[in-house]
């Protein structure tokens, strides 16, 4: 839904924000909801976003997941000395008291306070994505007490890779909008790995990597770093849940680990750095120190394959059913998108060994 800045700033007004709200700019690369930087009059800045409601179907739930989540982070940050306000997201209510502002015509509305810091879609220098990953670590570090339980499904079968494939076969095999001939090489490639999609899942089945709460899109522009690179704080919470700890490694490499865009149209510039996945490992491991399994460590590297796989397949499937998860701002962008992430599942197989022994080096 696109909206005036006439309606967002009424919408605003609804929240409980120091000074009436005068401007608001779209704001980040979020592929599902809708971000805009809100000042008010008295110069005072929010992060204001409209939840997508065909991506996230019970968008009270999301908050609720939220508010248990950042509730419980916020105490830890407390407890470490450190600066709440700084160091976690600080939702803004309503007049009304509520997180979530409803509109007539199905519209979901949040708030945040601005945090001051960059966030960058691709890494520029190593430090900044070891930076990175001792953030999300520490963030999983943070959620390590935290009752599961509490917390909803709130997109179903979200990283379950097996589950992923067959929605690609459905697409496959309805061919809605005429584009398999397209990319039947393809399919055809991502078919070929179905073998490897449940390794993770029959791990966690048989105890062998531990259910954990997650952040489960631990993309490097859902972190706010500042400007010596240090990281202030984890972005982005929409997708919290009981997950592996494989998800949120294994997707921070698949987008981080290389220095072309998710939409890349030259492949020949779309390869994995190991000098970014080394940097990235080592502070990943340093911050959970010996929380980690040997179960987690032993699919680690392979873990950055299966996210970039599952992400491929995802990007194919909403090509094959016409563009209608992702949002996409020209024609085949998510065919673009397919390829860098196929030929990412590519380089990686090709540097597996090298990738494993990298993870061997920072194992304690
Ligand atoms: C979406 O919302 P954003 O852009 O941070 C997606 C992730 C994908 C990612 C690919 C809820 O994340 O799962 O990995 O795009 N989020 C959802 O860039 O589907
Ligand atoms: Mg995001």
């Amino acid at each position: 839904m696109e909206l005036t800045t006439e309606r967002i700033l009424n919408i605003a007004s609804v929240f409980r924000t120091e000074g009436e709200p005068v401007s608001a700019v779209p704001f980040g690369g979020g592929h599902i909801n809708g971000t805009y930087l809100v000042t008010t009059e008295t110069g005072k800045k929010y992060t204001f976003q409209s939840i997508n409601a065909n991506v996230f179907k019970k968008p009270h739930e999301v908050m609720d997941n939220i508010a248990l989540v950042l509730g419980h982070i916020k105490q830890k940050v407390k407890d470490n000395g450190g600066d709440p306000k700084r160091e976690c997201l600080c939702p803004v209510k309503t007049i009304n008291g509520e997180l979530l502002y409803t509109t007539d015509d199905g519209g979901y509305f949040r708030m945040y306070s601005f945090i001051e810091g960059n966030v960058y879609d691709s890494v520029e220098k190593p430090e900044h994505f070891y930076c990175a990953a001792k953030a999300f670590g520490k963030f999983q570090n943070y959620l390590s007490d935290f009752p599961a339980e509490k917390l909803h499904e709130t997109i179903y079968n979200f990283h379950n890779t097996v589950w992923r494939f067959e929605n690609l076969e459905k697409a496959v095999a309805e061919d809605k909008c005429g584009r398999l001939s397209e990319v039947r090489d393809h399919v055809d490639f991502a078919l070929a790995r179905k073998a490897e999609a449940g390794k993770v899942l029959k791990a966690i089945e048989d105890g062998s990597v531990p259910l954990r709460v997650t952040h489960n899109d631990t993309k490097f522009n859902n972190v706010l770093l500042d400007d010596n690179g240090e990281g202030i704080c984890v972005l982005d919470l929409d997708t919290v849940m009981p997950g592996s700890m494989l998800y949120d490694f294994g997707d921070s490499i698949r987008f981080g680990a290389t220095h072309a865009a998710e939409d890349e149209p030259d492949l020949t510039k779309v390869d994995v750095d190991l000098e970014l996945f080394e940097s990235y490992t080592k502070g990943f491991l340093e911050s959970l120190g010996d929380r980690i399994t040997e179960g987690e460590l032993s699919l680690l590297a392979f873990s950055a394959k299966l996210m970039t796989l599952e992400c491929g397949i995802r990007f194919l499937t909403d090509y094959l059913e016409g563009d209608t998860y992702f949002k996409v701002h020209f024609d085949k962008q998510n065919l673009y998108r397919t390829c860098t992430q196929l030929k990412l599942v590519w380089d990686m197989e090709q540097k597996m060994d090298q990738m494993e022994a990298i993870v061997r080096k920072y194992a304690k």
